[in-house]
């Protein structure tokens, strides 16, 4: 399966990919593991996103597209993968689709994690990563439902869009995920 996780900052992307991975077998693409990744390590790409992740916009398209490019052809991504967090806008969208029509590998399913404002502040607030202060997950939000929500409506037209409930346990919502995941698993 080839999937992509839509969601807004803090919804628990990183959280549920961590078991969709784990219990269907596939690589797990977490853009924003890969640059936290790359700053940690001081890289000069890591260096320049940090500047727009710490203040809640975010990375221009045409860095995480190469990134994208670059891991899509590693072998591990040969058996499916979950794209986590990646695209979050339409330009980074259709970059993707571009990649995967020369591959000849069209997506199976768009997840969208759906949860209210009010519960993200709550979630994030209790993380207490760098970029989670109040004033950055507002920026973020905005950055949400401005530059991600978009794909939506871009998913649905493309009948790939599966809303998920992400309000509940980690364990009840990962159930709503399967129920999704396991006919496409099926089919593929
Ligand atoms: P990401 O790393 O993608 O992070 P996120 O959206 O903040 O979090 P996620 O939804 O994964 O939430 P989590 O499971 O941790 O992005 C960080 C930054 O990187 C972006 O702001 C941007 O600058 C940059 N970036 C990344 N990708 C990019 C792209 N494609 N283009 C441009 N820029 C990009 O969960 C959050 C919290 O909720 C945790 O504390 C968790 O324990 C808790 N939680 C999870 N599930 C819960 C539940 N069911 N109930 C209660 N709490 C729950």
């Amino acid at each position: 399966m080839r999937i992509v996780f839509i969601g807004p900052p803090g919804a628990g992307k990183g959280t549920q990919a961590e078991r969709i991975v784990q219990s269907y077998g596939m690589a797990h693409l977490s853009t924003g593991d890969m640059l936290r990744a790359a700053r940690d390590a001081r890289s000069e790409v890591g260096l320049a996103a940090e500047q727009y992740m710490s203040s809640g916009q975010l990375v221009p398209d045409d860095v995480i597209v190469a990134i994208i490019a670059a891991r899509l052809l590693e072998p591990d991504c040969r058996q499916g993968y979950l794209l986590d967090g990646f695209p979050r806008t339409i330009a980074q969208a259709e970059a993707l689709d571009q990649m995967l029509k020369r591959q000849g590998t069209p997506l199976s399913t768009v997840l969208e994690l759906a949860v209210p404002e009010d519960e993200l502040f709550k979630r994030l607030a209790g993380r207490g990563r760098a970029d989670d202060s109040p004033e950055v997950i507002r920026k973020r939000l905005v950055a949400y439902r401005n530059q991600t929500a978009p794909l939506l409506d871009y998913y649905g037209k493309a009948g790939l869009l599966c809303p998920i409930d992400g309000l509940g346990t980690v364990d009840e919502i990962f159930r709503r995920i399967r129920a999704v995941l396991d006919p496409v698993a099926a089919a593929s």
